[in-house]
């Protein structure tokens, strides 16, 4: 199995790509989005604002991924993806949230990336429950790891303790029993 659990600042990983828990304006926030364009560096915001608007003050849409290059950041690119806020479960939340992991591995195979790694998009300011989202990570990332070539190494990036355990305890259950 190549998902590989890390725990740690996503902002220090060597990898192809670092995906970013972004906000549909793509202009910058906090938690890990403000942890990234403050080691990408000035340019970041800059290729944001180039990226187009599908509407107003909208250059991603929840659930859509939007490329940059990395910059200052050991990782190559940044692929920003906006996760869904969560209201109830019962408002489009985890296939929105299922989208984000599925469109940002379909981008980075598009760009025949080898190695990206995910915070645990909208699990902090978006409020999303720490187990239900990481279902919808771990089974998203292993969906897409038993149908395709590349990426070849996934990362999950946990923060904190809480978002470790559940990435290993889903990935231990998702093992074949011997
Ligand atoms: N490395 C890895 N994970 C991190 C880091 C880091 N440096 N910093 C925080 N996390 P959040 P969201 C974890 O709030 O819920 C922004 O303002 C954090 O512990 O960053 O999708 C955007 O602009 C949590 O588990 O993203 C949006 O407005 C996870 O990253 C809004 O927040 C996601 O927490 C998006 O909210």
């Amino acid at each position: 199995m190549s998902i590989e659990v890390w725990q740690g600042d996503i902002t220090t990983l060597d990898v192809d790509a670092i995906v970013n828990a972004a906000n549909e304006t793509l202009l910058g926030g906090g938690g890990v989005d403000g942890a990234i364009h403050r080691a990408a560096g000035p340019r970041l915001l800059d290729a944001c604002m180039q990226v187009p608007e599908v509407r107003a003050g909208v250059r991603c849409p929840t659930g859509e991924v939007r490329a940059t290059p990395g910059f200052d950041l050991p990782a190559r690119h940044v692929i920003h993806t906006v996760g869904p806020v969560w209201r109830d479960g019962a408002h489009h939340e985890p296939e929105l949230l299922a989208n984000c992991y599925w469109q940002s591995l379909r981008l980075a195979e598009q760009m025949d990336l080898h190695s990206i790694a995910f915070p645990a998009i909208s699990c902090g300011v978006y409020g999303y429950p720490l187990q239900l989202a990481a279902r919808v990570a771990v089974s998203e990332t292993l969906a897409w790891e038993k149908s395709h070539k590349v990426p070849r190494r996934i990362v999950l990036v946990a923060y904190n303790d809480a978002t470790f355990k559940a990435y290993q305890q889903l990935l231990a259950q998702a093992l074949p029993q011997v």
